[in-house]
C-alpha cells in the first residue's frame, strides 16, 4: 500500500513521550493542508498561510487532542469519557470514544451549539445532555462528575489534549522549513493557543524525545496572536464574562480554563490577545470562502478577522510570514453563508429546466 498519513500519534511518536506504550486510537487526524492565501497576503502586505483544521476527521482541530486523550484513557482502562462542549469537542470525543469502544457523555449549552456538531455527537452514539447554562457551567459540572464518578474528562484541562494539539505547530514548521513570524488563532477555552505555543517552543530547542534528545527543528518561535469574540472576551477584559455572547458559538466562553497559559503564550512570544466583533468575524468568514476558497465556521474566522484588524491599525510587519489557523469546517454551521453582507437572507434563483432560462439568468449571450 502506498504511504498514507498515520495520524498525529504515529507521525510524531518520538515527540509524544507521554503516549509511549499507550494503545493508539486514531482516525488518522492531522496532516491538514497549509494553504497559501494570495488575496489575504495582498490585503495585508505579508505572506499569509491558512492552516485548514476543518479537514480533520470530525471537521475540527479537536481531533488532534482527542486521539491522544482517548488513547491515554484507553491505557488507563477507562470505559466512559465525558466532556463539556460548545460543540466540536463533543463531536470529536463521540467519534474517538466510538473508535475505542467506550461510551461518551457530553454536556452542551442548550440551544447554543451548531446543528452539524449536535448531529455528529448523536450520530456517533454519545449521550447528549443539554444544560440550562453556558459552556462555563457545563465544564464545571463535567469536572465535578469526573472527580466523583468513574468517567475520564477529555476537555483540554486533560494534559493529553494539549500534547496532541501541539502537533499542529510541528506540521507548520515541517511545511514552511521554519516557524512563521506570527501565528494567529481564535481563542475560546484557550487550550489551543497553549498547545501551539508548546509545540513551537519544543521545535525551537533541543528536547527530550522517546529515544533521547532531539535537535531543534526551527530557528525561532512566532509571536502568538489570539483573538476572542468581542462579546466573549474575558482575557481582553481582564475578568470573567458572566453572560458571554457571540454568533461564533464555538468560542462563546466566559471563563477559559487555560486563561493563565494563554497569557503566558502571549507575553513570552511578544504577541497579543485582542477582541474582534461578530461583524468582523462574518466579514472574514466571507473573505475566506469567497476569495480564498476555504469554508470555515464563524469562530475559525476570528483568526483572519484579527489579522485584518491589526493590519488596519498598522501592526502587520511588511513581508512577514503569517499563519492563521482556521479551526473548524464551514459545514458545521453553514447558515452563515446564506446571509448577505447586510444580514439579509440569500435566496437561490429559480428557473425552468431550460438552457435558455439558465443562459438568460447568467447573462450569457
Ligand atoms: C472551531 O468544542 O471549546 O481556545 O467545547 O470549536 O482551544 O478552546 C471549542 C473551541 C476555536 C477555541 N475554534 O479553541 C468546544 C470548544 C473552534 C472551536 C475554538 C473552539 P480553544
Amino acid at each position: 500500500m502506498a504511504h498514507q498519513w498515520r495520524g498525529v500519534i504515529r507521525e510524531y511518536a518520538e515527540r509524544l513521550p507521554t503516549l509511549a506504550g499507550a494503545p493508539v486510537v486514531t482516525l488518522n487526524e492531522g496532516g491538514t493542508p497549509l494553504i497559501q492565501a494570495e488575496r489575504l497576503s495582498a490585503m495585508v502586505g505579508a505572506q499569509v498561510w491558512i492552516k485548514y483544521e476543518g479537514l480533520n476527521p470530525t471537521g475540527s482541530f479537536k481531533d488532534r487532542g482527542m486521539t491522544t486523550a482517548i488513547s491515554v484513557a484507553a491505557q488507563k482502562g477507562a470505559k466512559a469519557v465525558i466532556c463539556a462542549s460548545t460543540g466540536n469537542t463533543s463531536a470529536s470525543a463521540a467519534a474517538y470514544a466510538t473508535k475505542a469502544g467506550m461510551t461518551c457523555a457530553v454536556l452542551v449549552p442548550e440551544g447554543k451549539i451548531a446543528m452539524g456538531k449536535l448531529s455528529q455527537a448523536i450520530a456517533h452514539g454519545a449521550t447528549l445532555l443539554q444544560v440550562d447554562g453556558n459552556f462555563d457551567a457545563c465544564l464545571e459540572v463535567a469536572r465535578k462528575l469526573a472527580e466523583s464518578y468513574p468517567v475520564e474528562l477529555v476537555n483540554s484541562v486533560n494534559p493529553a489534549r494539549i500534547e496532541g494539539q501541539k502537533t499542529a505547530s510541528f506540521e507548520i514548521v515541517d511545511a514552511l522549513g521554519d516557524a512563521p513570524d506570527i501565528h494567529c488563532l481564535p481563542v475560546g477555552n484557550a487550550g489551543n493557543i497553549t498547545a501551539y505555543w508548546r509545540g513551537y517552543r519544543e521545535y525551537a530547542t533541543e528536547t527530550e524525545g522517546t529515544g533521547g534528545p532531539l535537535p531543534a527543528v526551527a530557528t525561532k518561535t512566532p509571536q502568538m496572536w489570539g483573538f476572542q469574540a468581542a462579546g466573549s472576551a474575558p482575557i481582553v477584559a481582564g475578568h470573567p464574562i458572566d453572560d458571554p455572547e457571540t454568533i461564533a458559538t464555538a468560542i462563546r466562553i466566559g471563563n477559559p480554563a487555560s486563561w493563565q497559559q494563554a497569557e503566558t503564550a502571549r507575553d513570552d512570544s511578544g504577541g497579543r490577545i485582542e477582541a474582534v466583533s461578530d461583524a468582523q468575524i462574518l466579514a472574514a468568514h466571507r473573505i475566506l470562502s469567497a476569495e480564498e476558497g476555504i469554508f470555515v465556521e464563524p469562530a475559525s474566522a476570528a483568526s483572519v478577522a484579527g489579522l485584518l484588524q491589526v493590519h488596519e491599525a498598522g501592526g502587520v510587519p511588511e513581508g512577514a510570514t503569517i499563519v492563521c489557523t482556521v479551526t473548524g469546517h464551514g459545514l458545521k454551521d453553514p447558515q452563515w453563508a446564506l446571509r448577505g453582507a447586510d444580514g439579509s437572507d440569500i435566496e437561490p434563483v429559480k428557473i425552468s429546466a431550460e438552457a435558455y432560462a439558465a443562459a438568460s439568468e447568467l447573462g450569457l449571450q
